[in-house]
């Protein structure tokens, strides 16, 4: 089961060579796929040869392979986890039953939207960063973000295959549309909000793969443990990919702040317009990058009430983070849960069943794990000897989806006037001028070994290789 077949035209482990109808319906897919990738992929790429990794393997020992590799010719494929026959559901109203292993009928409309919605994210996620490779700061990063870029197609191949194998005809209507939505368009937009803004440059790229693809983290992990199990086993082989991203997001910030820190010291100055005109971030607008994208990123999480997630829950498609290492009945019929509701004067606690706040509990799992990355980013600072540290802001701050959506909430959790927190959101999240001014450092640097001068080189190259290896080969 874990070997993965290359001679087919689909690379895969799940024997799709035996099921001829929906081989040839997958086949058919394929190069729709390849023209949206020609289309709205990685611009400039086309006649690079790429230092990737592909998938090989879902054993966790040697799951992957490194080459040199042209980004159209990636061996995009379908991978499933290793199953077990006997697995059990571990929460909601099936808890005890076994696995399924197909769609029950009353289940298959939610179902659909959860898997649409998560195959959503990929392809939009591969739109908004398709010109970063034309600023990009090194050809070290270059390489990591064609390597997400590839990713991303991959999970969009994973969440189709679900479709067509397990939806019939308007599953296979879904995952034409995926190819079609577009992120940021004002008629056929992508689903969730923070997949339509622009990623226009590459601090934006950091903090989206820090905290974005971090709610991939959450959400895929709450589907591990789905009731489905073809969704269970694909989600798992998807988060060994998403930690790369992380990575990347984590490292690429505490490179900027390391580099505006260095240049800190040298110039013995705070002053952001000295800094500016150094060349490199000034860090309260690297403050304000981080509450753009960490707010817009904790609305993905839905509405803090929603009986949608109740549903989800009890009838076993989504559980929690980790819910298989928690300690109570993994039903939780009884239980409650606290959201903050924004009232004039301040904001208030209100205790609600916890079923109904599932978004809310997920939101708060995914809040704990961000502000552990920021902390090492702090020590960035702390270690070069700069009093300043990095927060992440209030949840309340700049929502737009439930129950806070609208609150004028100040990033310390204060509740403000509207005409006041207007006047002052130039403070706290990314004016005009510091996208122009970030946009002003984007120009190409892509040398083996050379970096931008905003950000510092990396401590170690990709898979054990120099920091000043050829990652990318321009042809
Ligand atoms: N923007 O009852 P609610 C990743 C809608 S990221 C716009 O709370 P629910 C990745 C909602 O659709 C992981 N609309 O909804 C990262 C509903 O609409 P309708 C992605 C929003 O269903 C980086 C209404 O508001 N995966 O993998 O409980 C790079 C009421 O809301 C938003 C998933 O999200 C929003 N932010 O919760 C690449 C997992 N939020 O029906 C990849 C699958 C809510 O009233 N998705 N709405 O028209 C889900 O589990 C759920 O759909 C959500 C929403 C948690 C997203």
């Amino acid at each position: 089961m874990s070997g993965i077949n290359y001679s087919e035209k689909i690379p895969n482990n799940v024997n799709l060579s035996e099921d001829r109808a929906l081989q040839r319906a997958l086949e058919q897919w394929q190069p729709n796929f390849v023209n949206w990738w020609d289309d709205i992929g990685p611009e400039g790429s086309t006649d690079s040869e790429v230092y990737l990794r592909t998938a090989v393997s879902v054993e966790p020992q040697g799951w992957a392979q490194f080459g040199h590799v042209k980004m159209r010719d990636y061996r995009w494929g379908i991978f499933l986890n290793p199953g077990s026959d006997d697995r059990t559901i571990g929460f909601g109203d099936h808890k005890g039953e076994k696995a399924w292993t197909d769609v029950p009928g009353e289940y298959r409309a939610n179902l659909r939207r959860i898997i649409v919605t998560q195959g959503d994210t990929e392809p939009a996620s591969v739109e908004q960063q398709r010109h970063l490779g034309l600023t990009a700061p090194s050809m070290y990063d270059l390489r990591n973000l064609y390597q997400i870029n590839v990713e991303e197609g991959r999970h969009l191949w994973a969440m189709v295959y679900l479709l067509h194998k397990h939806f019939g005809r308007d599953g296979r209507e879904e995952a034409d549309a995926l190819l079609e939505r577009r992120s940021g368009d004002e008629d056929n937009p992508r689903i969730l909000g923070a997949f339509n803004e622009a990623t226009p440059d590459w601090l934006s790229f950091f903090m989206f793969t820090y905290f974005t693809d971090r709610d991939g983290k959450f959400q895929l992990s709450a589907l591990t443990e789905s009731a489905f199990d073809p969704l269970a086993r694909t989600t798992k082989f998807m988060l060994t990919e998403e930690a790369h991203h992380m990575f990347v997001g984590e490292s690429g910030v505490a490179r900027t702040i390391q580099r505006t820190a260095q240049v800190m010291n040298e110039l013995k100055t705070d002053d952001v317009n000295r800094l500016r005109a150094a060349g490199v971030i000034d860090l309260p607008t690297i403050q304000r990058y981080l509450n753009f994208h960490f707010s817009v990123t904790i609305d993905l999480f839905g509405a803090d009430e929603s009986s949608n997630a109740a549903t989800f829950f009890s009838t076993g498609l989504k559980s929690r983070y980790e819910e298989g290492k928690r300690e109570d009945d993994h039903i939780l019929k009884d239980k409650t849960y606290q959201v903050l509701v924004a009232k004039e004067g301040g904001l208030e606690v209100k205790e609600v069943p916890m079923l109904n706040a599932l978004n809310e509990v997920l939101r708060d799992d995914y809040i704990k794990d961000s502000v552990a990355g920021v902390e090492r980013w702090n020590k960035v600072l702390t270690k070069a000897g700069i009093p300043f540290q990095l927060r992440v802001p209030h949840k309340a701050f700049n929502r737009n989806i439930g129950a806070l959506a609208g609150a004028n909430v100040t990033p310390e959790g204060e509740v403000v006037s509207e005409a006041e927190w207007k006047a002052r959101a130039g403070e706290w999240l990314p004016s005009t001028e510091d996208r122009a001014f970030v946009a002003s450092l984007m120009g190409r640097v892509v040398e083996p070994g050379k970096f931008a001068n905003w950000i510092a080189p990396p401590v170690v190259g990709i898979n054990r290789m120099p920091v000043d290896f050829d990652y990318v080969r321009f042809n």
